[in-house]
Formats: structure tokens, C-alpha cells, sequence
């Protein structure tokens, strides 16, 4: 399976993190995003969204969204499990997917696209609109402090794909200057142990 990436997005980097997860290889194909490559006719031809991930099987399907790929991907390779083993692991692990891409993923793109200098020639920014948002991932790191100070990880006991989303999406706050900070010393805990599986790297 190929799949149309680029390293520093977090939507690829959860399907390579959860593929990695799965020892799934994927044939990684690179897509330059400053430098517009998602933009170029070929490109829209895979995704006419032009962006990235893109799944592309031996029969040519061509597959986009990041979770619809995982969800997929879980159907055909359900060990280890990472969206839960049963209707109410399964329950959790999707109820915090949908929280964290809401809560925390969504603000942290608009924080990155209206306030960093990547998108000053690229977008209309609105900067008041980013600092807005940055109070609501800052709201959203404090609710997963309080919520790890009580469970391993994102969605209960095990790790999941919930962790993936809050992984992902906390590393890409970085550029905007987002971090967990001295008050979040339960996330940081979590946030280390993540870091530390093989997967982070993928
Ligand atoms: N819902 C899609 C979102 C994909 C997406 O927004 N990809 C970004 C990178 S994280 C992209 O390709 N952006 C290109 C652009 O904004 O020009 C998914 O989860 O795969």
C-alpha cells in the first residue's frame, strides 16, 4: 500500500503512527506541501482535495481521511486492537477521537494557519481568530491533565487511537508555540510514554 504523506502533517503522521502500531509498512510517498506539490494537477488526480494522507491500494482505490483510513485499516487487522476490543472500549476510544478532533486538533490547525509566518503569504490570516483558538487548546491540554491524572492513557487502560489524535495533535502545537507546560505534569507523564513507543517516529 502506498501512502501519500508528508512529515510534518499530523493528519499522515496518524495513519504512519498507527500503521506502525499495527507493524503495517506502507510504501511512504512524500508530498512537499511548501513547496505546493499537493497543488500540482498530478497530485489533485490522487486527491482532488489536494491533501495529504491519500491510501492507495494494489487495485488503484484510492483512499483520504486519516481516520477512515485507520477505521478501515482496524476492520482488516484488528490486533492489537486500537479502537477498542469491545462495544464499550470501542465507545470510549471513538468518543475521545471525536473530542480531541473537535477540541484540540481542529483549534491547534487554526492557531498554526492564522498565527505563524508559513501562512502569512498562503492565506487571509486572522490573527485574533488563532489567539482565540489558542485558549481552547490550552482549555482542552488542562481537561487531558485532569483526565490522565486518573487513567494510563487517553481512552482508559490500554493505548489506543485516541492517543494517537492527542499525540499527534499536541507535537503539531509546536511550531505555534503550544507545549505542555509545568501544569500539566499528568499529560507530560502520558505525553513522554507515547513519545517513547517506536511508533512516535514513524
Ligand atoms: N480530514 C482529513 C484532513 C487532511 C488534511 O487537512 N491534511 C492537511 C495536512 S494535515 C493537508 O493536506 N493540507 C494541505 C493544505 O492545507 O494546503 C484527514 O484526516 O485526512
Amino acid at each position: 500500500m502506498k501512502l501519500y504523506s508528508n512529515r510534518f502533517a499530523p493528519s499522515p503522521r496518524r495513519v504512519r503512527m498507527y500503521a506502525a502500531e499495527k507493524g503495517l509498512s506502507l510504501d511512504v510517498v512524500e508530498v512537499d506541501l511548501a513547496a505546493g506539490e499537493h497543488q500540482a494537477p498530478g497530485y489533485r488526480v490522487v486527491n482532488p482535495l489536494s491533501e495529504v494522507p491519500t491510501l492507495e491500494l494494489g487495485d488503484g482505490t484510492r483512499v483520504t481521511e486519516s481516520l477512515a483510513i485507520c477505521r478501515w485499516l482496524e476492520e482488516l487487522h484488528p490486533v492489537p486492537p486500537l479502537f477498542g476490543r469491545d462495544a464499550d472500549e470501542r465507545r470510549e476510544v471513538n468518543r475521545w477521537i471525536d473530542r480531541l478532533m473537535f477540541r484540540l486538533y481542529v483549534p491547534t490547525t487554526h492557531v498554526f494557519r492564522h498565527t505563524h509566518s508559513f501562512w502569512a503569504t498562503r492565506l487571509q490570516q486572522v490573527p485574533a481568530w488563532g489567539e482565540q483558538q489558542r485558549t481552547t487548546v490550552l482549555a482542552e491540554y488542562a481537561a487531558l491533565d485532569a483526565l490522565l491524572a486518573e487513567r494510563e492513557y487517553v481512552a482508559g487502560a490500554t493505548f489506543s487511537m485516541a492517543d494517537i489524535v492527542a499525540f499527534t495533535s499536541i507535537d503539531f502545537g509546536k511550531p505555534s508555540g503550544l507545549r505542555l507546560g509545568e501544569a500539566h505534569a499528568h499529560a507530560r507523564r502520558w505525553y513522554e510514554a507515547v513519545k517513547a513507543r517506536p511508533s512516535a517516529a514513524a
